[in-house]
């Protein structure tokens, strides 16, 4: 379900309640762990879309930093392609995790860029298992994705794929104070 369209330069930004899994996006966005080997959350719902293709290319990756990312193939997904990215703990907010997970966003609109992608979706990032607060985390997302838009010039449509409607309605906030509508 489409929540929220809007325009800025030749990208279209979109806010939607959805399972990031069934997306047919040049790339979802994964909220993983330093491990790389799959979880709980969203994470689990990609490797069990994916199949065991997916754990088997993440393996070969020897894992990921904290606010960085990498990318694997889809496999079974209809999404081409994967990027892994780790966000904070939430713990309190004084350990730095307005950087680290300003970080994921732009580290994955880079590697949008580097690999030529035209289409990216992200889920909210750090707010479920690792509990940062929803809307300070849209606020970066949204922000932070925007700004990154020039890393990714071939990307003309961002999607933000909530999972509920009260994740949604955080990222409306922010995201009608952009652009233009539609
Ligand atoms: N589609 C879209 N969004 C989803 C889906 C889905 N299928 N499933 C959950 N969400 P979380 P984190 C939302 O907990 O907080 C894993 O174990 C969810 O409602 O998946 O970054 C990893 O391996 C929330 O809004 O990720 C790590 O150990 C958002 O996705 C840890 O959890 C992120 O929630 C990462 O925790």
């Amino acid at each position: 379900m489409t929540v929220l369209t809007r325009r800025i330069g030749g990208v279209q930004l979109e806010i939607i309640v959805a399972d990031i899994t069934s997306l047919g996006v040049d790339a979802i966005v994964n909220a993983a762990n330093s491990s790389l080997l799959g979880g709980g959350g969203v994470d689990g719902a990609i490797h069990r879309a994916a199949g065991p293709d997916l754990v088997a290319e993440c393996r070969m990756l020897h894992g990921c930093k904290t606010g960085d990312a990498k990318i694997t193939k889809g496999y079974r997904l209809k999404a081409a392609h994967v990027i892994h990215t780790v966000g904070p703990v939430w713990n309190g907010g004084t350990q730095g995790e307005d950087d680290l997970l300003t970080s994921c966003y732009r580290r994955s609109m880079e590697l949008c860029g580097k690999h030529k992608l035209s289409s990216v979706a992200f889920p909210a990032i750090s707010t479920g298992i690792f509990r940062f607060p929803g809307g300070r985390a849209a606020k970066i997302a949204i922000d932070t994705t925007i700004e990154a838009l020039p890393a990714a010039p071939l990307v003309g449509q961002v999607i933000f794929c909530c999972f509920s409607e009260t994740s949604a309605a955080l990222h409306t906030d922010v995201l009608a104070r952009h652009g233009s509508p539609c």
